[in-house]
């Protein structure tokens, strides 16, 4: 069978036909800027360009991945600060454009399932997925099934809290894992750095024109990959907020696997190391327990719309 997932990321909508697991068709559109009615117009014509390329096979339905928190029901974002949604009934905006079954899906919970079913952690039953970006997302999958808790808003990992009275989050609290482990905080960190005026800096300051605020994240791992010591130090400290982060969630959750995906998993071994260590060093019952295996996501971008897609096969009734 086929089904349909849709990405919606900050610059663009990702579309795909996906039938176990394998992208048979793509289809994207740049996504206009915070406003809904503008973003379900897109999301149904990548939905419609993809039902064309079906080619008359029965297309199950379309799976919906976002940022933020998602209703049960697949039906509503409840919340999602970074683009400034509240209680938007996203999947009755798109179903009554589309003529298919609809399910909205957190974007972290959605790529959790594409590397569960089909990526890096394909021989687990018990994973947790973290997805290192704008924020830090969050995808666990305990016993073969999808936490979602009862509101259906569980698994936002990026939201514990890890320092006490720390940097203030886009969700309102303080402290929260995504302010010191997120692609946002290691850009905020590169640019802190450049504006100190240390000569420590003068490469990242080189990647910029100078300017740190067109700093972006793809620029740190590129100095780092060349062999820039502060740069990989930036790298080396975000390793070890998520590793130390993973230990405390390996402390409750118990996973076989845990997956680093998301755009700053780009920098391969230069978070992944740092982040391993920090994560043995900091497991309890290390030393007397298996070790979970901490490794990269496999599906890269795709995770998302292969995830949601992937769901709507599964859960179809
Ligand atoms: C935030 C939160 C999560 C999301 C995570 C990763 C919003 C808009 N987002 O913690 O729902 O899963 O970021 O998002 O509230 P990304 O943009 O880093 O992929
Ligand atoms: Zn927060």
């Amino acid at each position: 069978s086929l089904a349909i997932g849709v990405d919606i990321g900050g610059t663009k909508i990702a579309g795909a036909l996906v039938r176990d697991g394998e992208i048979l068709q793509r289809a994207r559109v740049e996504t206009p800027a915070e406003d809904v009615g503008a973003i379900v117009e897109a999301v149904t014509t990548v939905i419609q360009d993809l039902q064309g390329k079906a080619g008359g096979e029965d297309v199950v339905g379309a799976g919906i991945a976002c940022a933020g928190l998602v209703d049960a029901a697949g039906e509503t974002i409840l919340f999602a600060p970074n683009l400034a949604w509240r209680d938007e009934p996203l999947k009755a905006k798109v179903a009554a454009q589309v003529d298919l079954p609809i399910r909205l899906e957190n974007d972290a919970n959605a790529a959790a399932w594409g590397e569960f079913r089909h990526g890096a952690a394909r021989d687990h039953d018990d994973m947790t997925l973290i997805t290192v970006g704008t924020g830090i997302g969050g995808g666990i999958v305990n016993d073969g099934t999808l936490l979602r808790g009862a509101a259906g808003v569980g698994a936002e990992i990026g939201h514990m809290r890890v320092v006490r009275d720390g940097l203030r989050c886009g969700c309102g609290n303080r402290g929260c894992w995504e302010q010191y482990g997120s692609g946002s905080a290691l850009v905020r960190e590169a640019r802190d750095l450049i504006r100190s005026g240390t000569p420590h800096a003068a490469r990242l300051s080189g990647a910029c024109g100078g300017d740190p605020d067109a700093l972006e994240g793809a620029d740190v791992t590129k100095v780092a990959e060349e062999g820039d010591p502060a740069a990989a130090e930036l790298i080396h400290e975000l390793g070890v907020w998520i590793g130390e982060g993973a230990a405390s969630l390996a402390a409750i959750l118990d996973p076989a696997a845990i997956v680093i995906g998301g755009g700053v998993s780009a920098a391969g071994d230069l978070l992944l190391e740092p982040a391993r260590r920090a994560f043995h060093r900091n497991l309890t019952g290390r030393g007397y327990r298996p070790w979970p295996e901490m490794v990269m996501a496999s599906l890269g971008n795709d995770a998302g719309v292969i995830g949601a897609a992937s769901i709507m096969l599964d859960e179809r009734p």
